[in-house]
């Protein structure tokens, strides 16, 4: 079995178009269940390299130049957010890839996934990650699996008309999460299976025993909106029906001595395709389970490519989508019909999550999903639901087949340790994590006044003006649309100098060479996790008698303005080990802590080398597969001094 890929069909239509259903297929089985050509890694979508014509330009011009008219502190800002915190972007990652993507168990993790953690830790603190998806709803403790492995996906049983395999996972899957958590800042959700009421609590009473206080909460139901249409609840399943699920869950967690917090339930983790939020709020949801909800969550994906996936639904043609992306009003419609229940959430004192997300769901858009362009859109939309009152987002991972993995393993049989692939909207996830840093404090606001494909947002942290976030979503080679944006301080002055990142590819359509504050975590099959190249902060100085600091951003870009050194923070939880990875026969690679732990990004402190094989340290990376079976991770905590040794295993 080569790639058990699953995937989320929460298909829904953004248009007024009567939405269809079609059940939870696995990738690379048809629909009538017999198991397809195994992918090749010429045709796995994650590799996919379809290149888009951008859109042309907008007939109506904006101007290029426009004037951002700023409170110096938070004050009085109308619509300004909640405090939002730097992990405000995480990953959603389906339960069937957990071997490919995080480690093939707790002795065999992946380092440029570690890799690819730290580097958002560095910035935000933390990372938030979901382990997840349609697949948790059958999933199975068993005592053992063949290799080694703490997952498996059984046989998909024929029978089963939705074909929803079960996930056989063992203990090993919690102490996996337990020993990223020990190495990098990660915090996890998990979900509690959901596919009938004989509960199966495993999940919740490992979980908690093994993860402590690294377990963030527990869904209850993964788009319960759709198990009638996916044939795991009968037709008239309603929102009551849920309601009372969740009631006798609620139940079964309070009478389970081995549940200790019995209150870190998530959900409803609605579709919004079939129900409305609104119809599981008249249930009175919110009020009845505030004590036992840890967060609010949906889940929503904008487009789908079930046609191209599954040849049901109607084709999405990726060419005439594009542009739907690349403005403003994508991630207000997105936001639109969930304002009501974020301000109920923020009522009730919850947390409001967007709990999985991406471009399109049955596996995204050739030419979309891994564009410079879908990243510039995850940021948009990332930075429009902070700003409206979301309190995080998750980013699915699907497997080899989906286009629109923020990482992708390489495929097992042309493995090494240097061969990931991160897609476009890694930095977006990035760069959310730079906007808001370490602090918990950072509110933003949407201050777009110029249009749809300039939108901006002034970021505050600790009360003062802090950060402005500028997009150009115009893609124009020749200049013309490049915009300059003035920033005003109103009730203060602009600083001296600001100190600008910018996020820069030549064109919204390509997939290669994208720099954040020109470094990069290079092309496909080129990435270990490190960002490469020579760090690029430029400094715009300002006219402080005019009050005014003049930004420009190229057509198509987006600019990260510091108005203030960001706060020096300490992550209190940043990773706190003297770190040595080597392996056997080849390099000795070291961490300086100080590095992980003592850093926003702005300092310039260039990313170091955790557990990699940097070009430098191994001669010929052809040969990785050969040289390096494995690799070694020796780790000292500084304060305690124990010693673990983790091998970490090169697929
Ligand atoms: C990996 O497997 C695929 C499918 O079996 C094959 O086409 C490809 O050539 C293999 N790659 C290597 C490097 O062996
Ligand atoms: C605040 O948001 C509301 C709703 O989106 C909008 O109508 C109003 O104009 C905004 N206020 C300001 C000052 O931007
Ligand atoms: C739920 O999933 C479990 C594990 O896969 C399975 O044993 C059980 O039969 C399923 N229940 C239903 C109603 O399908
Ligand atoms: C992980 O897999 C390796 C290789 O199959 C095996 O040697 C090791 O014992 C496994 N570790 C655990 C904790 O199961
Ligand atoms: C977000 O919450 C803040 C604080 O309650 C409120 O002032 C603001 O209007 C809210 N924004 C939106 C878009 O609802
Ligand atoms: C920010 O919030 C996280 C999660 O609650 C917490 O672990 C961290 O200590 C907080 N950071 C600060 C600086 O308060
Ligand atoms: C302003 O920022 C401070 C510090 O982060 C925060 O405590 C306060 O609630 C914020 N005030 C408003 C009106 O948002
Ligand atoms: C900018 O806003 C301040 C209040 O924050 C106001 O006093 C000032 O007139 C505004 N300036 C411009 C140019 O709009
Ligand atoms: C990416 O950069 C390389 C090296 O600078 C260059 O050869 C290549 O043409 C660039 N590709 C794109 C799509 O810009
Ligand atoms: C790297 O590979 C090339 C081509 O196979 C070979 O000529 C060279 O000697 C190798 N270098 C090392 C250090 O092994
Ligand atoms: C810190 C931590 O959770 N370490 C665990 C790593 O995984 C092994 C099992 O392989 C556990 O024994 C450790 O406790």
């Amino acid at each position: 079995m080569l790639f058990p890929l699953l995937l989320s069909l929460s298909l829904t239509v953004t248009s007024c178009a009567a939405v269809t259903v079609y059940g939870q297929i696995p990738l690379a089985q048809t629909s009538t269940g017999s198991a397809g050509p195994e992918p090749t890694a010429v045709l796995l979508h994650a590799y996919d390299e379809t290149i888009l014509i951008p859109p042309t330009l907008p007939a109506e011009r904006a101007p290029t130049k426009f004037t951002l008219n700023l409170s110096a502190n938070n004050a009085s800002v109308d619509n300004l957010s909640i405090l939002q915190p730097g992990s405000f972007y995480g990953f959603s990652i389906e339960m069937s890839v957990i071997t490919q993507v995080l480690g093939k168990n707790s002795s065999h993790l992946q380092v440029p996934f570690l890799n690819l953690m730290a580097n958002i830790q560095q910035r935000a603190g933390g990372v938030r990650i979901r382990l997840g998806g349609n697949t948790q709803d059958f999933a199975v403790l068993v005592d053992s699996i063949a290799n080694g492995h703490s997952l498996d996906k059984q046989k998909s049983d024929n029978n089963n008309p939705t074909l929803t395999p079960a996930v056989l996972y063992t203990l090993d899957l919690f102490h996996m999460a337990a020993n990223i958590s020990s190495l990098v800042n990660v915090r996890w959700y998990l979900g509690i299976p959901f596919n009938d009421t004989n509960w199966r609590l495993d999940i919740a009473e490992h979980g908690q025993a093994i993860l402590g206080d690294k377990l963030l909460g527990l869904q209850a139901g993964n788009e319960p909106d759709y198990y009638a249409a996916h044939g795991h609840r009968p037709q008239e399943y309603s929102p009551m029906d849920y309601f009372n699920e969740f009631s006798s869950l609620v139940k079964a967690i309070e009478d389970n001595p081995r549940i200790p917090n019995k209150n870190m339930l998530i959900g409803p983790s609605l579709a919004s395709g079939p129900w409305e939020p609104q119809l599981v709020w008249d249930t009175n949801y919110i009020p009845t389970f505030s004590k036992n909800l840890h967060a609010i969550t949906m889940e929503h994906y904008p487009s789908n490519n079930c046609f191209e996936t599954f040849h049901v639904g109607t084709r999405v043609d990726p060419q005439e989508t594009f542009p739907q992306f690349l403005n403003h009003n994508s991630g207000l419609n997105l936001v639109r019909p969930y304002l009501q229940s974020s301000a109920l959430a923020q009522a009730a004192g919850k947390p409001f999550i967007m709990f999985e997300t991406n471009t399109a769901t049955c596996g995204g858009l050739p030419g979309i999903s891994n564009s410079f362009g879908a990243a510039l859109w995850a940021l948009d939309y990332g930075l429009t639901m902070a700003a409206s009152n979301f309190s995080g987002a998750l980013l699915h991972v699907g497997g080899q087949n989906v286009y629109y993995n923020p990482f992708t393993a390489p495929p097992t049989n042309t493995t090494a340790f240097n061969q990931w692939t991160v897609g476009s909207i890694y930095y977006s996830v990035l760069i959310v994590a730079e906007a808001f840093g370490q602090t918990n404090t950072s509110q933003i606001v949407d201050t777009s006044n110029n249009g749809i494909f300039t939108p901006s947002y002034a970021i505050y942290e600790q009360g003062a003006l802090s950060k402005v976030a500028l997009f150009n979503f115009n893609d124009d080679p020749t200049g013309g649309s490049d915009i300059t944006a003035t920033i005003t301080v109103g009730g203060g002055n602009v600083p001296a100098s600001v100190k600008v990142k910018y996020f820069a590819a030549s064109s919204v359509s390509v997939q290669t060479n994208l720099t954040w504050a020109g470094q990069t975590l290079g092309n496909k099959f080129k990435v270990d996790g490190q960002l490469r190249g020579a760090l690029d902060i430029v400094t715009i100085n300002c006219d402080q008698a005019a009050n005014a600091c003049l930004v420009p951003v190229k057509a198509p870009g987006f600019a990260l303005v510091f108005l203030t050194d960001s706060p020096a923070t300490q992550d209190p939880t940043a990773v706190t080990f003297a770190t040595t990875a080597f392996t056997k026969t080849i390099n000795t690679i070291t961490v300086d802590p100080s590095v992980i732990a003592n850093s926003n990004g702005i300092t310039g402190k260039e990313r170091s080398k955790m557990g990699s094989t940097s070009p430098g340290s191994v001669t010929n990376d052809t040969n990785l597969t050969a040289l390096l079976p494995s690799v070694y991770l020796l780790l000292s905590s500084l304060f305690g001094g124990a010693l673990a040794m983790v091998a970490f295993w090169a697929w």
